[in-house]
């Protein structure tokens, strides 16, 4: 999630992501200019080309510099989670605020002028920030975000003592994820599932200022608040966004809903109909996954009777006890089998991959960038899973894209959008195939292509489950940001679009001080979530143009690129290009189409559609057999 460029970075910046539509002069009250201090511009007169040049220039050196501080101040507040570190972190990202904002409103000088076409991108994309003029404002706006992100990292669910026993450990996040995962007892889950969530109602009221905050910022640089500058970030206009997501979602709204339909029989299956009802939305607590995000851990209650399901990978990994440095180099052979180089050797001195014993860190997973050259890193509580094994490869995706346009200019050191930037690596995993796991001799054995529908089922549990969940994160804040929806009103909101998008339902009653969206990660640090939803389906379009370079024809759960250094060459083509072009632009190139498009993602699940709807049928039928 993390990139090299302050463009990037999700606190201070993240709303900075990317372009507006070129030639939108976003209108700055005259009142935010002024309280700000800033004169226009220092110079008098006339404006010219040269002139802009030079501004330009000048800012996006001084605010590359600032922001990789700033950067390397986080990286350490969230390596050694501290108060210490969180007041280093928020001065270093105030400073960052502070000369963005003043940048923005200087940039506003040219904006008459007929630039050179990468000037007067670089111009518009200086100008998709916030702008908070006062001092006191930027300080405790940085001091939020830092405290939100340190809350969440360090939150724990500490049970209470059955009678007359010792008191038992608390429970950070990872284990909490784990019993998850595993347990099949539904009042466990319940359990774990409800401690979590019982966390973040901690931080709701510094959500709720940061909130206002950020709006005051957005409002300063002419947006209606922060959710629409978000939804500027895409080279149209935030309307035209909104429709596009509209438009993806119900493309694959109906393969969900299969899915959707066929997980709620099985689950009613194993836990009963008191449980699991017949209609209407599954209990969250019951899909494998503290956010119900993706439920490939339900794969062993869903797999198909009669199909093999491949050999367990986890299982597999587990045995072999592979460690963190060993998992992670997987990942890297990946990426160097398509022509791209090794890691740098400060890469394996400088990441973190295991949890440390003794100090609190955020283990939500991030590739970070501290020079805009080639000191990258990833932090990751690594464990030997399948899961994991997708999510280094994930991260090493950012870490490529990073390397591939390091020779950008500062500006243009980024995703072509942030969707783009979160598809990379998983494109990359989608040709992890069983084919692929013998060749690196992980596996012994290649199951039959008759045998898919399994394999492609535990695929669908991470990916199509994910939809919905991808498109409602980020509908709830621009409805908060929007100010459609007020802090007591947080559950309520967040549980209507969870069972509209999701169909899952809160395992008990919204209890009246609740906060279960900072709950999650990106709320609670404020990255931006659309970004998922569009990276699921761009992954399965890249997937199917490199296959298509690759020479391939078959289906495409079966196609791997490993080792085409074609294909290698077609991705860094586009990677190489950052955020030089309008997205549509690096889309065709590797592409040749110009529209995010969820057809192939369709395409790939077809076979297992086609059998999700056919099993559905005969459920219904035999519902009736359930446990009562
Ligand atoms: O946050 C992440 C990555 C880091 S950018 C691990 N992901 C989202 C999440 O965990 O909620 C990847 C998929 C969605
Ligand atoms: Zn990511």
């Amino acid at each position: 999630m993390k990139t090299n460029h302050p463009m990037t970075r999700r606190t201070l910046v993240a709303t900075l992501v990317a372009a507006a539509c070129a030639g939108s002069a976003l209108a700055l009250p005259a009142s935010a200019a002024a309280a700000a201090k800033v004169s226009p511009a220092k110079a008098q007169g006339k404006p010219t080309v040269a002139e802009a040049e030079r501004f330009i220039k000048d800012a996006e050196e001084k605010l590359e510099q600032l922001g990789l501080d700033a950067q390397r101040a986080e990286w350490v507040a969230e390596n050694f989670i501290t108060i210490d570190t969180q007041s280093i972190t928020a001065q270093a990202n105030e400073g960052y605020l502070t000369l963005s904002g003043e940048t923005a409103l200087k940039a506003r000088r040219y904006k008459d002028l007929k630039l050179p076409e990468a000037s007067a991108r670089k111009l518009m994309l200086l100008q998709q920030t916030l702008m908070l003029p006062d001092a006191q404002d930027r300080g405790a706006y940085a001091r939020l975000a830092a405290g939100m992100t340190g809350a969440y990292g360090s939150a724990k669910y500490c049970p209470a003592a059955a009678a007359g026993a010792a008191k038992p450990a608390c429970m950070p996040l990872g284990e909490l994820e784990k019993v998850l995962a595993t347990s099949h007892d539904p009042n466990r889950l319940k359990e774990v599932w409800l401690g979590w969530h019982a966390q973040s109602p901690a931080y709701k009221a510094d959500y709720a200022k940061y909130v206002e905050l950020s709006n005051k910022g957005a409002r300063a640089m002419g947006y209606a608040d922060t959710g629409a500058l978000w939804r500027s970030g895409y080279d149209m206009s935030p309307e035209a966004f909104s429709s596009e997501m509209e438009r993806l979602w119900q493309q694959v709204k109906p393969l969900y809903d299969s899915l959707h339909t066929y997980t709620r029989f099985k689950l009613r299956q194993a836990y009963g109909a008191s449980v699991v009802p017949a209609s209407g939305p599954i209990p969250a607590h019951l899909l494998g996954n503290m956010w119900a995000q993706s439920w490939d851990n339900l794969y062993p209650l869903l797999k198909p009777a009669t199909k093999d399901g491949g050999e367990d990978l986890t299982a597999l990994l587990e045995e072999r006890k592979t460690d963190a440095v060993a998992m992670t180099r997987y990942a890297e052979g990946f990426y160097t089998s398509l022509g791209m180089r090794a890691l740098p050797a400060t890469f394996w001195d400088r990441s973190l991959l295991v949890k440390p014993r003794d100090r609190e860190v955020v283990c939500h997973a991030s590739a970070w960038d501290l020079d805009g050259k080639d000191d990258v890193r990833v932090k990751m509580c690594i464990t030997p899973t399948a899961e994991d094994f997708r999510v280094i490869h994930h991260e090493l995706g950012h870490l490529y894209y990073d390397l591939a346009y390091s020779g950008q200019s500062p500006m243009f050191k980024n995703g072509a959008n942030d969707g783009f930037h979160e598809a990379i690596g998983d494109t990359v995993a989608l040709s992890i195939t069983p084919a692929y796991l013998k060749q690196i001799g992980l596996t012994k054995t290649e199951p039959d292509p008759s045998q898919d529908i399994g394999p492609l089922l535990y695929t669908a549990l991470q990916k199509v489950a994910f939809l919905p969940f991808g498109y409602m994160v980020d509908k709830w804040r621009w409805q908060v940001y929007g100010g459609q929806v007020k802090p007591a009103d947080y559950d309520k909101a967040w549980w209507a679009l969870k069972e509209q998008y999701q169909g899952v339902s809160r395992p008990g009653p919204m209890p009246a001080d609740g906060f279960d969206a900072g709950a999650k990660f990106h709320v609670a640090s404020d990255t931006p979530y659309a970004r998922y939803f569009l990276a699921h389906v761009l992954q399965f379009q890249f997937h199917r143009a490199l296959c298509r370079e690759a020479g391939y024809t078959g289906p495409l759960n079966r196609c791997s690129v490993y080792g085409n250094k074609k294909a290698g060459a077609r991705f860094q083509q586009m990677l190489a290009m950052g955020k030089s072009k309008p997205w549509p632009e690096a889309l065709k190139a590797v592409t040749g189409e110009d529209r995010m498009d969820a057809t192939a993602m369709l395409d790939y699940f077809a076979p297992l559609k086609a059998w999700l709807d056919a099993q559905n049928a005969e459920l219904a039928k035999t519902d009736a057999s359930v446990k009562p």
